[in-house]
């Protein structure tokens, strides 16, 4: 049977034992080395039905993870699309909108025949592509290796039932880690609010306090050695690249290179009393609406050179007033708004990115405007910024 996991990142079994019953069902396959692309080369296909836009997200995703594992300059993986029927092609990728309960899905190592992708409005980033991608290479996700207990706490109680396989551990016996340790910056470590009932609290939480999970912008160093070791192919990680970010800041220890912009009302100001947006127990920067009513916080980055980027602002608004969070971008001209955020009115943490391209050098603002009857706190967190179109 075949089960569509939204799983895994962490490393193939080579080991030939054989593996209990939940554990099949829980680890799908990706046991075997007969779960590795033959040849190292990945047959794909893409709907049709696609528009040319996804179609070359999607290309673009295998590009990414086929560039970066390059291993002195040869490739160690290749994408080839498929031609049709023949000895060689009879395994394949099938790139699909998604179906039913068959969503934003893939299976973990080579199937066999024909394996879906599906993938829809809610999973087509390049970065997500990416994920379901490594998935059908046979990458787990990170948070069920058998050694995370020393690197995440499972808050199994806010699990619906429906969802508590997608955090069974995989077993010592079925995996191997490769030596590669832990890595909370993996490509493949879901976010710590991922499949929670209640959506204030976390799934997962971190050992290692100040760590940011759950990132969706590139293949980590470690994800690279996966697919290198793998696939037999050495490690090489010379050349991964990764987005340069003048702005990223968590908020665990101070507000980074950011400031308090004197010439406003009143601060933002560092605070640990909900849950944060990094980690689910980390520190994130507040905007007090009690006692400021109609008053405005503002923050305020170095000022970044000219060119395009994309900013991202996570953030949580309670309250029932009309407080408003804005993200301007400030040159010696003028000032653009980017993105304002009213109305919402669920303390869980959102995310926003937005591009941005400045001829000039700019700054980033983000404000907090608090409403008159001062009950829309605002919070903010893991602002970064970074050169390049959002991912
Ligand atoms: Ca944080």
């Amino acid at each position: 049977m075949k089960l569509f996991l939204l799983l895994f990142g962490a490393a193939i079994i080579y080991s030939s034992e054989v593996l209990s019953k939940q554990e099949r069902n829980v680890v799908n396959v990706a046991a075997y080395p007969t779960k590795l692309w033959k040849w190292k080369l990945i047959f794909f296909l893409i709907h049709g039905s696609f528009s040319d836009d996804i179609q070359t997200r999607i290309r673009a995703a295998m590009n990414e993870i086929a560039s970066t594992t390059l291993t002195h300059n040869r490739p160690c993986i290749r994408f080839i699309e498929r031609n049709g029927p023949n000895e060689f092609e009879q395994n394949y990728i099938y790139f699909q909108p998604s179906v039913g309960n068959k969503s934003c899905s893939s299976d973990v190592g080579m199937q066999g025949g024909q394996q879906d992708i599906f993938v829809d409005d809610t999973c087509w980033t390049k970065p997500q592509l990416m994920y379901h991608t490594l998935h059908a290479l046979g990458l787990w996700d990170e948070h069920i290796r058998p050694d995370r207990d020393n690197f995440v706490t499972v808050h199994w109680d806010n699990i619906a039932e429906v969802n508590r396989n997608k955090f069974t551990k995989l077993t010592y016996e079925s995996a191997s880690l490769l030596g590669i340790p832990y890595d909370y910056t993996s490509l493949m470590h879901i976010g710590p609010y991922k499949y929670a009932n209640d959506t204030n609290r976390p799934t997962l939480s971190v050992a290692t306090p100040g760590m940011v999970i759950g990132q969706s912008i590139a293949m980590s160093a470690n994800d690279v050695k996966k697919v290198q070791l793998h696939y037999h192919c050495g490690v090489d990680i010379s050349h991964v690249p990764q987005p340069e970010r003048l702005v990223d800041c968590s908020f665990e220890r101070n507000i980074c290179n950011m400031t308090n912009d004197p010439s406003a009302s009143f601060n933002w100001t560092r605070s640990n009393t909900r849950r944060d947006h990094s980690n689910g127990q980390g520190y994130y920067v507040f905007a007090e609406a009690t006692g400021n009513a109609n008053e405005i916080a503002r923050m305020v980055s170095p000022t970044l050179p000219p060119g395009g980027y994309c900013v991202i602002v996570a953030y949580s608004m309670s309250g029932n007033d009309t407080g408003r969070l804005e993200i301007v971008a400030s040159d010696i001209d003028k000032s653009t708004v980017i993105q304002v955020i009213s109305g919402r009115q669920v303390p869980a943490w959102e995310e926003n990115k937005t591009n941005f391209i400045s001829r000039l050098s700019w700054v980033l603002e983000i404000s907090a405007y608090i409403g008159p009857s001062q009950t829309t706190g605002i919070a903010m967190d893991d602002v970064v910024v970074y050169r390049g179109p959002c991912l």
